[in-house]
């Protein structure tokens, strides 16, 4: 402990006293468990109950809970598909490819939230391929002209989970409520699932209720939070962060950053800044920038993906709130506006419910409607 508050800027050491003396609060009653992060403290602290352990080595080990099964994408994008798919199905029919249905199809794709210049470049795919045949094959090629956007912006990307050697850095963006904190909740969990050790960033300064939040995430996942005060210096905290996970050796520090749909100068300096500091001790650093977007805002996220992509270099995407979204098409748009990797996808408000996007199975759910 020494050696890491060692380490710690005066805003966050105050906020790990405060913590380490609401530790040592009594405790409270049995109706209330204990939060993870209390307990072990707790654990730490008490005289050790010789007695009381032998008791609790004969019991036998309690069953894990089964995990529940995860929802199939397909469920979760059911509104999307309908959008999408549904529609063009409706507009296809049994009829002929002929300038009339071109006509229905592109207003049916510029309505379909993939943006216009996607919209346009699908239909001259259709226009090429397809004038004269059946309206069906036009599904197949919307299909996979749609599987190759995504994919291509997919290639050379890296895969689910995956970390650097040492400590592997991760910045969060996005704008407000676009799903950054849950998203690195969500995130935290999966790593810390795999035995990865896990420290996030309470960059959101902005907002106090954003700072609790995370803190709320960290004491649900089991891992440590690295906070300053509220309205304090951003860059300041991702620097404290990145210095508090070398010292504990973690695996992956998550930073959260503020939302704040400001004009493109202050925005640029403030994200270029956390991005300086980052690499201070770290020059690879950060590892990945997740730009968070949410999939309800349609063409918006087009739009903030453009101007976030304008002022700082973004690694790769996350769609959120796609469970419930009717405008998950964007996600076509966006991989082939910008060529950026779609990192991750939100499937629900769950602790579970941040999933790999896999450009094969998001078109398969879309398409394959049986
Ligand atoms: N349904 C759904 N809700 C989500 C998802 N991701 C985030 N949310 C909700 O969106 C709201 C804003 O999320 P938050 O993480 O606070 O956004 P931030 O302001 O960008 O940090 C919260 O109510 C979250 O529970 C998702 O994938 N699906
Ligand atoms: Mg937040």
């Amino acid at each position: 402990m020494a050696v890491s508050l060692f380490f710690l800027g005066p805003a966050s050491l105050a906020l790990v006293l405060e913590r380490i003396t609401r530790r040592r609060e009594p405790e409270p009653s049995v109706e209330a468990p204990l939060p993870p992060v209390v307990a072990e403290a707790t654990k730490e602290e008490a005289e050790p109950d010789f007695e009381a352990a032998k008791s609790l080595e004969s019991e036998p080990e309690p069953e894990p809970e089964p995990e529940p099964e995860p929802v199939p994408l397909r469920e979760r994008l059911a509104r999307t598909q309908e959008t999408l798919v549904g529609r063009l199905t409706h507009l296809l029919g049994s009829r002929k490819v002929d300038e009339g249905l071109l006509e229905e199809l592109e207003m049916m794709l510029f309505t379909a939230d993939l943006g216009v210049s996607t919209a346009e470049s699908l239909l001259t795919t259709v226009r090429e391929k397809a004038v004269g045949s059946e309206a069906s094959v036009v599904r197949q090629i919307l299909r996979d002209a749609i599987c190759e956007k995504l994919v291509r912006a997919q290639s050379g990307a890296p895969q689910g989970l995956a970390l650097s050697k040492g400590l592997h850095v991760i910045l969060v963006l996005g704008v407000n409520g676009s799903g950054k904190t849950t998203t690195i909740g969500k995130l935290a969990s999966r790593y810390s699932a795999e035995g990865h050790k896990v420290v996030l960033g309470a960059g959101d300064t902005f907002r106090a209720a954003a700072i609790d939040q995370l803190q709320v995430w960290g004491e649900r996942v089991g891992c440590d939070v690295i906070a300053g005060e509220p309205n304090g210096d951003p860059a300041a905290v991702a620097f404290d962060a990145v210095k508090a996970a070398l010292a504990r050796e973690a695996d992956v520090v998550i930073i959260d950053t503020a939302g704040r749909l400001q004009t493109k100068k202050p925005l640029m300096e403030e994200l270029g800044k956390i991005a300086r500091v980052v690499g201070k001790d770290l020059p690879e650093a950060p590892h990945e920038t997740l730009l968070v977007l949410d999939s309800n805002t349609g063409q918006n996220a087009l739009s903030q993906a453009r101007l976030f992509t304008e002022v700082t270099e973004v690694s790769g995407l996350v769609l959120t709130k796609l469970d419930g979204s009717a405008k998950g098409g964007v996600i076509v748009g966006l991989a082939d506006e910008l060529s950026l990797p779609v990192r991750f996808v939100g499937v629900g408000e769950g602790i579970q419910d941040l999933r790999d996007f896999d450009a094969a199975e998001f078109v398969d759910a879309l398409f394959d409607t049986e």
